[in-house]
């Protein structure tokens, strides 16, 4: 199908205040910055229909694009949880969960995966939503592109990772990735080497990394191949802590998540955030 005309209709909060024309809409759910609305402008050919951004958190609001004067896609915020005070249940934020319920145009939701991460609990939590409350949905695997760069020119890049982890690699179209190593060592070489390329980390994620260095302040941890954040002291165990290795001292294992960057982009990790034995979130 062609898209030859498409144009942004109207914002909003309320799905009561959603277009009224009673004609189909397909709309984009996902965690925020998968590329919800960069995959709209690149449905639509337009580099600024629906405005995007490297940093999560730009699309706010229920925006409907029209299409071919026919139909909409809806390009929705990223999905959070929105905690519900007394109980500490967790629900999505309210004014999504009304417009999926509500929304009796809604043909079908796309929800957009980035092919880098296993699904998160939070992806894992809404598809199960949306399954529960009968509302059509299909996955899209985005920043498959990323996946390329694996590969390299000619296969130069691939070929010389296979060399130096002694791994054999394999990459089918749809981006998923087989590694086969004779043992583990040659199996982590392999997945530093990937992770370098391809993961950027991600707030909210959870990682498992090695501590590198301790100082006053806290400490230093290595995670996803060659990149290093810092866990501040106050954020290494939930008492408070007097001496960073009284916690944890080099060398150690320990799993981490990423809370937010610093003004030059570094990374701001947590282990109290994270349940050291599970690996689960304790928020
Ligand atoms: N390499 C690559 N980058 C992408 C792709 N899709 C989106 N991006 C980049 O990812 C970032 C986020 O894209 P958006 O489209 O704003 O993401 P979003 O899901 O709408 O995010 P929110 O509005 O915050 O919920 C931008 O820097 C995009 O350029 C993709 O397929 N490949
Ligand atoms: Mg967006």
């Amino acid at each position: 199908m062609k898209v030859a005309h498409a144009e942004f209709v109207v914002s909003n909060t309320e799905v009561d205040q959603c277009p009224k024309s009673k004609i189909p809409e397909y709309a984009f759910i996902g965690r925020s910055n998968v590329g919800k609305s960069s995959l709209i402008n690149m449905l639509c050919n337009q580099k600024k229909l629906a405005k995007t951004s490297s940093k999560p958190g730009k699309t706010q609001l229920i925006n409907h694009f029209l299409i071919n004067k026919k139909w909409y896609l809806v390009d929705l915020p990223g999905y959070g949880y929105a905690k519900a005070s007394k109980t500490e249940k967790k629900t999505f934020q309210k004014f999504i969960v009304n417009y999926f319920i509500k929304r009796k145009e809604l043909v079908s939701a796309f929800l957009l995966i980035d092919i880098r991460h296993n699904p998160q609990p939070i992806d894992l939590d809404f598809l199960r939503w949306l399954g529960e409350n009968l509302i059509p949905f299909s996955i899209i695997f985005t920043k498959v592109d990323k996946i390329k760069e694996i590969i390299g020119p000619s296969g130069k890049v691939i070929k010389d990772i296979c060399e130096s982890s002694s791994s054999k690699i394999d990459i089918d179209d749809n981006g998923v990735l087989k590694i086969a190593s004779p043992n583990n060592e040659s199996l982590a070489i392999a997945l530093e080497r990937i992770n370098n390329i391809i993961v950027e980390p991600e707030k909210g994620v959870i990682y498992t990394g090695k501590v590198v260095k301790t100082v006053d302040f806290g400490a230093f941890v290595n995670f996803l191949g060659s990149k290093d954040g810092l866990v501040h002291i106050s954020e290494l165990q939930e008492q408070r802590t007097n001496k960073t290795t009284d916690v944890c001292k080099e060398g150690d294992k320990v799993k981490v998540m990423v809370i937010g960057f610093d003004d030059r982009g570094k990374v701001k990790l947590s282990m109290k955030r994270v349940d050291q034995e599970t690996g689960e979130s304790l928020q």
